[in-house]
């Protein structure tokens, strides 16, 4: 090995185990950022550490011209700041975070521990500003949109929320996020917050509120996010109706430290849980593969949505282990050894295994090699016209589940000739195959 090589793997493992590193891009344009796993340490993730999830472009919205029109009523952001001011700490967590690890893969982001992060975010109760501008006693759920404009021919990103949920106290429209306005990633200027449900009811860059008598009828309620109410066969197909849509989160923890290498001795083994509504109650942790279980510290004062810190001094000695963290809420609700697969990857929330190598000098890391294959005519113009070649980098799909993106890509809009389709398929199920 070069000496510029062994230099860089050297740097390569200091920035993994120092948390020098930096946001891991899932893709740029629209973007996604992800967590590294070594930064889910403190209990509140700083703005900048925070992963993004965007379906679309990330709107440039201007204040001056900027209003939120709730139900036929227009609000300027001074009024809106007229309304008492509420500000609570909570995580917030894409549904799809963990979607890599499930067995078989499906489409979609390939996240693994870092779409999650805790922030301070204050605002207005939106149960403040429905009630001003009245609600119908047929209402039902509040639908959302924000500033961003599809891609393609891709249904715009509205959601509703039953209006239970809309009109709880803890439910906001935040412009702030740890006390600074929202940045143009994480929804400048107004955003939905919905404590203790996934990220996707949390609609950025708000323009419109409006209420309804049912569910919102677009796709991402009634094909988007959605969940199977009961156990499934890993890999089984089932239609969108037997779904229900993704709500509250599951509870749930990640080990930040150590990293995939430590020095024998006491070791600190620590990270984040976090749940529902229902707080967590206690976090375990094994260094044996999930034969024995100890209660891990909980510092810090709990909060009813944020992250709670643990940490276990582990008694390390040489060799390969297995270190897994489980935590439980209030309701008794415990993290299982195993995951619920669901068809779109949501919610995953098994306790993970973690590989740590304990010694007294760092493991060797071997780069994998990549898979490359030349493209076929026509790749370019069909599939990188609307995202970036990161989206697919990340997929592990079959020859068939390739072919199923093609048609939902092409009713979004994308062009692909049938004649280039065999190609393209040959193409994406070896370059990004499983
Ligand atoms: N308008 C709009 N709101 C949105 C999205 C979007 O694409 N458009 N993405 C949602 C999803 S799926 C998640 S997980 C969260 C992510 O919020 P963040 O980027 O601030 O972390 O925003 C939600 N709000
Ligand atoms: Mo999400």
């Amino acid at each position: 090995m070069s000496s510029t090589r062994r230099n860089l793997l050297k740097t390569g493992l200091a920035a993994a185990f120092s948390g020098s590193g930096q946001m891991i891009t899932l893709s740029p344009e629209p973007l996604d950022l992800e967590t590294p796993v070594e930064w889910l340490i403190g209990e509140i993730t700083p703005t900048e550490r925070f992963f993004v999830r965007c379906h679309t472009l990330t709107p440039h919205v201007e204040l001056t011209n900027w209003k939120l029109e709730v139900a036929g009523t227009a609000l300027t952001m001074d009024q809106l700041r007229r309304f008492p001011r509420a500000d609570l700490i909570s995580v917030l967590e894409c549904a799809g975070n963990g979607r890599s690890f499930f067995r078989p893969g499906m489409p979609g982001a390939q996240w693994r521990f870092g779409a999650v992060g805790n922030a301070r975010w204050t605002g207005v109760r939106l149960r403040d500003v429905l009630e001003r501008v009245g609600v119908r006693s047929s209402a039902a759920h509040v639908l959302f949109e924000g500033a961003d404009m599809p891609m393609g021919k891709m249904p715009d990103f509205q959601r509703s929320l039953p209006l239970e949920k809309a009109m709880h106290p803890d439910t906001l429209l935040a412009w702030e996020m740890n006390g600074k306005p929202l940045t143009a990633e994480h929804g400048f200027p107004l955003r939905v917050v919905a404590p203790g449900w996934a990220g996707d009811s949390w609609i950025k860059w708000l323009t419109r509120i409006e209420l309804l008598d049912h569910e919102h009828e677009g796709f991402w309620m009634k094909t988007a996010y959605r969940h199977p109410a009961k156990h499934m066969e890993p890999g089984a197909v089932v239609s969108t109706d037997a779904l229900v849509p993704v709500t509250d989160l599951n509870v749930k923890s990640v080990i930040a430290a150590p990293g995939p290498w430590a020095k024998p001795g006491i070791v600190t083994v620590q990270g984040v849980a976090w749940s529902n509504a229902s707080p967590v109650r206690k976090v375990e942790i094994s260094a044996d593969g999930g034969r024995t279980w100890n209660a891990a510290r909980l510092p810090g004062s709990p909060t009813k949505y944020g992250f709670r810190r643990f940490a276990w001094q582990w008694r390390a000695v040489e060799g390969k282990h297995t270190l897994i963290s489980r935590a439980t809420n209030d309701a008794g609700e415990m993290q299982p050894m195993e995951p619920e697969w669901n068809p779109s990857g949501y919610l995953y929330n098994a306790a993970q295994p973690r590989a740590v190598v304990i010694g007294t000098t760092a493991p060797k890391m071997i780069p994998a090699a990549p898979r490359e294959v030349a493209a076929p005519a026509g790749y370019r113009e069909s599939c990188l016209t609307c995202h970036d070649e990161h989206m697919m980098r990340q997929q592990r799909l079959t020859r068939a589940q390739w072919d199923r993106e093609i048609t939902k890509m092409t009713g979004w809009g994308a062009q692909v000739s049938d004649d280039r389709r065999g190609a393209l398929l040959d193409f994406l199920a070896t370059r990004f195959g499983q």
